[in-house]
């Protein structure tokens, strides 16, 4: 007989409700407890974060080590080389900022191999789509347009931007779109990016052993780094993306893990990469491929995106979208996805053991991200339909022969997204008159107090979802208007509030602008290539005039609220390098009281950069970016509007009450 007090009682698992705020992912979870799956939310909690590693206090940058430090006595310790706690930090910083930047530069490095595919004709099965676009960038690019071919102005463009990944010396191309003051700053600072090959190479360099060990010289170079990042390969990438497929218009688009259909072949795209999403859609559209899975009893093909590449579809398409990073796994839960099909990029590797408890097929399609147990049918730009016709057949063959429950949560939210910089000067300018001049108007008057951007990922550390939208509410009811790209804004469609109707949650005068101009408090611009949106509307704001000279002194604030990725550490660097106050939440990956720790959280803004803020609250979150949007109004002389504004929105409340 066992002896009982040996017994270890099993931890009795934290209910799915707190764990996620999204009902249909906890309905999946429970679910998939039912069934005897384990799923990331349940190993969150069975694996403790390292506690040396969650403070960055430990050092593998040779074999001489690792070196632990205490992250409780900083400065008590130094590693076997000697290297502080403030080098092995930074360090560390550094290499999550060099990988972040590698991920998004590569991903727009293969657009603009694709651009250039497509313009010598090697490749048919694409085009250019946005040929107003096309000019206007190489306009800005000092490209000469007129009275040229078409071809011959986007080969001078490719040649032009290339630079953005290749050039050794001098300035990256979309350098010329930095408000000039902006840029003072960082030529003051010798951070003005060369290309990203470069300053990724020079990172990599540096932050290895025995060399950069000066923490604020190792900042610099993060900063230049994450700048070849924002203003450079996802620029291009959300550029070359804009003139092969289109640029995003608002559309109304259906979030959620309802816009399944048990009586449809699901096929769900997982990943970052527009073009194999855009070869699934003329896939699912072939007459053929339709009549095939009618035949085998299905009523028609259902195509579905999940994380990033879902939301450049559901811009440009409509493409319905199932749910954000932390829902990944629990959408296969539901049995009805007869194919999950990835590229690259934030692809959980138990997505694998997942689909096959539910019999679904995962294949992979880059030759650049292989999933052991996954199925590989690899894309070619050349002959994209090759791959994308057999996923739909493959996907049909699994239709027939599901062979395991179906439970779908019935949720379903409609949404208005797809809010391009370019629009957003429509939308308020008109189209006569399309500029930024109505958006700096309502901020100086003070009917919106400022611009949050609220962006990024869930972590399975955090409630899912609960900060996101909790912090946005907190936002748009303090007038502050919000910006979204990434896994955030699909948490914000689910909670419906990126509906026009939402701008009843709004603040008086933010509601005052989202119900003239028809538009919802909460404005979605695209994947996390796309925050290069937000800098360009950012530098729209500078250029137009009343809102001070550089990025940063706007009254915007950036924040990630649930960031889990090494690019979300990467996309943070460029906004602080760019002028923004920007707020982690989560973990932060420093020791405080640190020199390190004060660089990045006061200094960085006394040389006219931005700077770092982290809480985990969204109400205590919502708090630093007010604050940070009312200090800039100070400065700028505008908050006597904004107090003028809501005396008379309560006069005229008192008169109507009259
Ligand atoms: Fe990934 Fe881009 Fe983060 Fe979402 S927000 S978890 S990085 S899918 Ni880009
Ligand atoms: Fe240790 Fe220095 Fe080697 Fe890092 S670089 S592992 S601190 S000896």
């Amino acid at each position: 007989m066992p002896d009982e007090k040996k017994v270890i009682p099993k931890k009795k698992p934290v209910e799915p409700r707190e764990l996620t705020t999204c009902e249909a992912t906890a309905q999946m979870l429970a679910k998939a407890r039912k069934d005897g799956v384990e799923l990331a939310f349940d190993r969150a909690q069975n694996m403790k974060a390292c506690p040396i590693g969650a403070d960055s206090a430990c050092c593998k940058h040779c074999f001489m080590g690792p070196c632990r430090l205490n992250a409780k006595d900083p400065y008590a310790k130094v590693g076997v080389c000697g290297a502080t706690i403030d080098t092995i930090m930074s360090r560390n910083f550094a290499r999550a900022v060099a990988a972040g930047c590698a991920a998004h530069t590569d991903h727009g490095m293969a657009m603009l191999d694709l651009f250039r595919e497509v313009l010598e004709g090697h490749i048919k099965d694409y085009e250019i789509k946005n040929v107003q676009k096309l000019y206007y960038v190489a306009q800005e690019m000092g490209i000469e347009t007129e009275d040229r071919e078409v071809k011959d102005i986007a080969m001078d463009l490719y040649k032009e931007l290339e630079r953005t990944y290749t050039q050794v010396d001098g300035e990256l191309p979309f350098a010329k779109r930095v408000p000039e003051k902006t840029l003072e700053t960082w030529r003051k600072e010798g951070i003005v990016p060369r290309g990203a090959m470069r300053e990724i190479m020079e990172l990599l360099h540096r932050s290895a052993i025995g060399v950069d060990q000066h923490y604020a010289n190792i900042t610099k170079q993060c900063s230049r780094t994450a700048l070849a990042d924002g203003w450079g390969g996802s620029m291009v990438a959300t550029e070359i993306a804009d003139i092969l497929f289109g640029t995003p218009s608002p559309i109304a688009i259906e979030t959620n893990m309802g816009v399944l259909k048990e009586d449809q072949v699901n096929i769900i795209v997982h990943g970052h990469e527009p073009n194999l999403f855009e070869s699934m859609v003329a896939s699912v559209a072939e007459p053929t491929l339709i009549q095939a899975a009618k035949d085998a009893g299905a009523k028609g093909l259902n195509l579905v995106g999940m994380c990033c590449s879902g939301l450049e579809m559901f811009s440009r398409h409509g493409t319905p979208h199932a749910g954000n990073f932390m829902s990944t796994e629990t959408v296969l839960v539901t049995g009805a996805v007869d194919a999950m099909v990835v590229d690259v990029q934030c692809i959980k590797q138990a997505l694998a053991q997942v689909a096959e408890c539910y019999k679904t097929q995962l294949i992979t399609t880059n030759p650049r991200a292989r999933i052991e147990g996954g199925k590989h049918i690899e894309f070619h730009e050349d002959k994209p339909k090759e791959c994308t016709d057999e996923i739909v057949i493959q996907a049909i063959g699994r239709f027939k022969n599901r062979g395991v429950e179906v439970e779908i949560p019935n949720i379903v939210n409609t949404g208005v997204h797809g809010f391009s910089h370019e629009y957003i000067n429509y939308m308020l300018g008109g189209t006569f008159r399309a500029s930024y001049t109505p958006l700096n108007d309502n901020i100086i008057n003070g009917r919106i107090r400022g611009v949050a951007g609220v962006v990024g990922c869930n972590n399975p550390r955090m409630k899912q979802d609960y900060v996101h939208v909790n912090l946005v509410k907190e936002l748009i009811k303090n007038d502050v208007l919000v910006v979204q790209t990434g896994c955030s804004q699909i948490a914000l469609a689910k909670a419906g509030l990126t509906t026009p109707e939402a701008a009843h949650l709004a603040g008086p005068g933010l509601k005052e602008v989202c119900e003239t101009v028809g538009m919802p408090p909460v404005l979605g611009l695209g994947a996390c290539v796309d925050n290069s949106r937000i800098l360009i509307a950012c530098s729209e704001m500078v250029k137009t005039g009343g809102l001070g000279e550089s990025i940063a002194d706007l009254p915007v604030a950036g924040c990630a609220p649930e960031y889990m990725s090494e690019k979300a550490i990467t996309i943070g660097q460029y906004f602080v390098a760019s002028g923004v106050f920007t707020v982690f939440g989560v973990t932060f990956p420093i020791v405080e009281g640190t020199k390190f720790h004060k660089h990045l959280f006061e200094e960085l803004e006394e040389l006219g950069m931005g700077k770092w803020g982290f809480a985990t609250d969204p109400f205590e979150i919502a708090k630093m970016m007010i604050a940070h949007i009312d200090k800039k109004r100070k400065a700028l002389g505008i908050d006597k509007a904004r107090e003028r504004v809501l005396m008379d929105m309560a006069d005229r409340r008192d008169m109507d009450a009259a």
